[in-house]
């Protein structure tokens, strides 16, 4: 597993929070492309994308997705990942057309969990649909754990079904979302733990107050990085995130400082082993 580099993952968006209670969220395509390509030029190799329709609601629209597919990929060389989680409301037939909008990657949730009020639902059959279906497209999912239990069933579905596209198995770890697992070095460790062993990449990311100490912890113990809205709406006590390019830049000044600078967008490519679906 190399080190030495940081993948920067950006999620500038998620499902959960109302563009009126915060209007610096970008939601609209004109805003979702101004912040790839600030947060590209900050230290990004990889956009993790929610859409927004027109009233700014979340949706999972092919039109919509395939746009802001288009219009990223066309603007940056980031790493386009759309989210196959959606809103906690969204049919599971639905979130299985995401592939359709031909990503580089997709998030591919192992397992059910409590998610603040809700419940987001990932049974098994959901997960094996997906990964069959990511497999068979060329797309590489990034494998999403918010429970400790998550990385047991990440094993299965490998044991099951093998490798993904590309040959890589890259773990995320989404950390401290009420009624989940708690975001702490500590319950990092014990996911690190429990990775298969294809694992060849993770990062983390903690949602709300866990976001910086899970920063130091992962860049401690050799992981990458997600930062963004989707997770944090808070730069610093008091001082709520005026653009995604604050904390993408912030993780990179943090990465550089431990002598882990981003990865180049080439870099993140290899790294996961990403299909070159920008010529089209
Ligand atoms: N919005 C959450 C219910 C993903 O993008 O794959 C699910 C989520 C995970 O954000
Ligand atoms: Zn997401």
């Amino acid at each position: 597993m190399s080190t030495a580099a940081t993948l920067i993952t950006v999620a500038p968006t998620g499902a959960e929070t109302a563009k009126a209670d915060f209007p610096a969220l970008p939601t609209t395509p004109e805003e979702l492309v101004e912040t790839a390509v600030a947060c590209e030029g900050a230290g990004a190799g990889l956009i993790h994308i929610h859409v927004r329709d027109k009233e700014h609601q979340p949706t999972l629209d092919p039109v919509f997705l395939r746009e802001a597919v288009a219009a990223v990929r066309e603007a940056t060389d980031l790493v386009v990942q759309l989210s196959t989680g959606g809103a906690v409301t969204d049919p599971l037939e639905a979130r299985l057309t995401v592939l359709d909008a031909d990503p580089d990657s997709c998030s591919l949730t192992c397992g059910t969990t409590n998610f603040g009020d809700g419940v987001f639902l990932n049974p098994w059959g959901f997960m094996v649909d997906l990964y069959r279906q990511a497999q068979e497209r060329e797309v590489v999912p990034e494998f999403e754990i918010f429970e400790l239990g998550h990385v047991h069933a990440l094993r299965r579905l490998i044991e099951q079904c093998g490798l993904p596209y590309g040959g890589k198995v890259h773990v995320d770890f989404v950390m401290g979302v009420p009624g989940a697992m708690p975001g702490t070095p500590q319950t990092l460790m014990a996911g690190l733990d429990l990775l298969p062993p294809e694992t060849t990449s993770w990062s983390a990311t903690g949602i709300g107050r866990s976001h910086l100490p899970i920063v130091a912890a992962a860049l401690a113990a050799g992981g990458h990085l997600r930062v963004g809205m989707e997770d944090n709406l808070m730069f610093a006590k008091g001082q709520p995130v005026g653009h995604n390019r604050e904390l993408v830049a912030r993780a990179a000044e943090v990465a550089t400082l431990m002598q882990r600078p981003p990865m180049s967008t080439t870099e993140a490519r290899a790294m996961l082993g990403i299909k070159d679906r920008r010529s089209r």
